[in-house]
């Protein structure tokens, strides 16, 4: 599986790859899918392990750079295809809380979520990234006061950290609190975001990644 000239993305259907691809439309790049079925091990086959060795998606392959890791491709992308529109330039103030959200994604809400959901919540002073109950005050204390992560203006944090809650409420492993549901109704009412979601979670095989 050698990378392509051009943008390739790896993706398996009904995964965390889905973000990216909402990533993508919403830059409106062209690209190409290498899908790497998780369901059939795809994922650690030594060709696609060359591409992301910790064998999973997604990964990104750009004019000779691979990306790997969900917030780090939605800011790779946004940086070099949506610098100061999806993503604050590096003089605008805004770009600090961007990059707070970006991280947070798959540092806190992610880890937090997952452990929740199997109750195996660790003691929130051992974690790094908090108890679960912190977690969930601070998007909704944040989203009660804000249309978007970033101030009011949507931004790639929108993409990779919305995109992780609109999955997380789809799998019940966060709160359907009206705060939360009425952001992931302002995500799910973007064109790009039902591209991705047709193209990537097969309704009839997994439902949509969320409702409105
Ligand atoms: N930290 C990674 C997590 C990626 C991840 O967990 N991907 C899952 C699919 S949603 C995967 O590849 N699972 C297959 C496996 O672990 O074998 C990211 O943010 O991209």
């Amino acid at each position: 599986m050698a990378a392509k000239r051009g943008i390739t993305l790896y993706h398996s259907p009904a995964s965390r790859a889905f973000i990216t691809y909402w990533m993508l439309e919403e830059l409106g790049v062209q690209f190409d899918v290498e899908t790497v079925d998780i369901r059939k091990g795809d994922q650690k086959k030594p060709a696609y392990l060359k591409i992301n060795p910790a064998g999973k998606v997604p990964a990104l392959s750009d004019g000779g750079a691979i990306v790997t890791e969900t917030p780090a491709i939605c800011m790779f992308l946004a940086d070099r295809y949506g610098y100061g529109t999806l993503a604050p330039r590096i003089e605008d103030p805004r770009r600090g809380e961007y990059l707070r959200w970006m991280v947070y994604s798959s540092a806190v809400v992610d880890p937090a979520a997952e452990l929740h959901a199997r109750q195996m919540d660790l003691p929130g002073n051992v974690a790094g990234f908090g108890t679960y109950e912190d977690m969930v005050a601070v998007l909704e204390g944040h989203l009660a006061r804000h249309k978007y992560l970033v101030g009011d203006r949507f931004t790639a944090a929108d993409v990779a950290l919305g995109g992780e809650i609109s999955m997380l409420l789809y799998n019940r492993k966060l709160p359907d609190s009206a705060v939360l549901t009425d952001y992931n109704a302002r995500l799910t009412a973007r064109p790009a975001y039902h591209r991705a979601s047709d193209a990537t979670w097969p309704a009839h095989l997994f439902g949509p990644p969320a409702e409105a």
